[in-house]
């Protein structure tokens, strides 16, 4: 089977409806075709402020909703990505032959630097691409899901793939970007054309995994429409009514002009009383699951660290090629 990879940050207690529709449930749609690896990046989680206990928290937490959407930690390879310290040595090994200048382009990079100010950015979030290659590139992973914020990020590994290959002979496979779909995007409900984010500014607009049915409900009942009336698709004039149809339409395999119809000639209450069922009937069982994993974390820390086994196996395997090729003094 082709490997797959692909992770999230623990950078929030729950994870939120976009991590869902668009990471978690194509994940557990790609396990059957591939040989996947699902990480919980925490060495990535560190480039944020964070409280300790509060991140082993929000670690354990993450990979519990993984389990709990459908991620089989016996069928896929779900660990937490500090437990494999090869991730860590092959972003230094990388690192080494990324350009400064390279790394300056990232955008994701000037976007966060220039948010937080040079003295407030850390180096961490300069190499922060390179670590994610050395995340893709230890699992020889032939194919790399995620957002289109992501696709520079992947070219950069690609191109690092191809120096590497090029310079010390055939060690990496050059992944592929499978970008996701733009109905896979979910944007917040109370500011419809800015993405949903577990970091976002303010709760009212974000749909969270963990969150008691009934808050998930009222917001959606509160979240942002148009005077229009009219339940119909159309992201440049009605963002806020599109994005429920697009969240409508994914948790239910429904298409979207099938829910129009539906909806035709009724008010938006009907329509977001609706969508309030679908989504409290797709994360309740999903939160309930999540909840019994995290009340034995002993269970959980044991299936981790099993899965952690699987991953460092083959990660070392490629870091010995690695250091053995760059000329490296192997310890006999
Ligand atoms: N709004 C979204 N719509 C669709 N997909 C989304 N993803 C995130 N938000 C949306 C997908 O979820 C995965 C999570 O990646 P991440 O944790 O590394 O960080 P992110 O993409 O930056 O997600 P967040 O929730 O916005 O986190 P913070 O606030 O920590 O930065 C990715 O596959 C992403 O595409």
């Amino acid at each position: 089977k082709p490997r797959l990879y692909s992770g999230m940050q623990p950078s929030a207690d729950s994870l939120q409806i976009g991590n869902y529709i668009g990471a978690l449930m194509q994940w557990r749609d790609l396990q059957d075709s591939y040989d996947a690896y699902f990480s919980v990046v925490d060495l990535h989680a560190l480039t944020q402020p964070n409280d300790p206990a509060e991140l082993r928290a929000k670690t354990r937490r993450t990979a519990a909703q993984y389990i709990a959407a459908g991620i089989e930690p016996s069928r896929s390879t779900l660990y937490v990505q500090s437990h494999v310290s090869a991730h860590s040595e092959l972003a230094w090994a990388l690192s080494t032959i990324t350009g400064f200048g390279e790394a300056g382009r990232m955008t994701q990079f000037k976007d966060k630097s220039a948010r937080y100010g040079a003295d407030a950015t850390n180096v961490g979030l300069f190499t922060y691409p390179v670590l994610m290659a050395a995340d893709i590139l230890l699992y020889q992973t032939d194919v790399v899901p995620v957002g289109d914020d992501q696709k520079q990020h992947i070219e950069l590994t690609r191109d690092l793939a191809e120096r590497f290959n090029s310079r010390y002979g055939q060690t990496f496979t050059v992944p592929t970007p499978v970008i996701q779909r733009d109905t896979a995007r979910i944007y917040d409900l109370q500011n419809p054309t800015a993405k949903m984010s577990k970091s976002a500014e303010s709760d009212a607009g974000v749909l969270w995994l963990l969150d008691e049915p009934a808050k998930s409900a009222k917001k959606i009942m509160r979240a942002v429409t148009d005077s229009e009336g009219v339940v119909r698709f159309d992201r440049e004039a009605k963002p806020g009514v599109s994005n429920l149809l697009v969240i409508y339409a994914a948790l239910s395999g429904r298409q979207i002009a099938s829910i129009e119809d539906e909806y035709a000639g009724r008010g938006y209450g009907d329509f977001k009383k609706g969508l309030a069922e679908v989504v409290v009937s797709e994360f309740e069982p999903v939160r309930e699951r999540a909840l019994a994993l995290l009340d034995d974390t002993a269970e959980l820390d044991r299936v981790l660290a099993e899965n952690a086994g699987r991953a460092a196996s083959v990660a070392n395997r490629t870091l010995s090629d690695v250091y053995d090729r760059m000329g490296l003094l192997r310890r006999v």
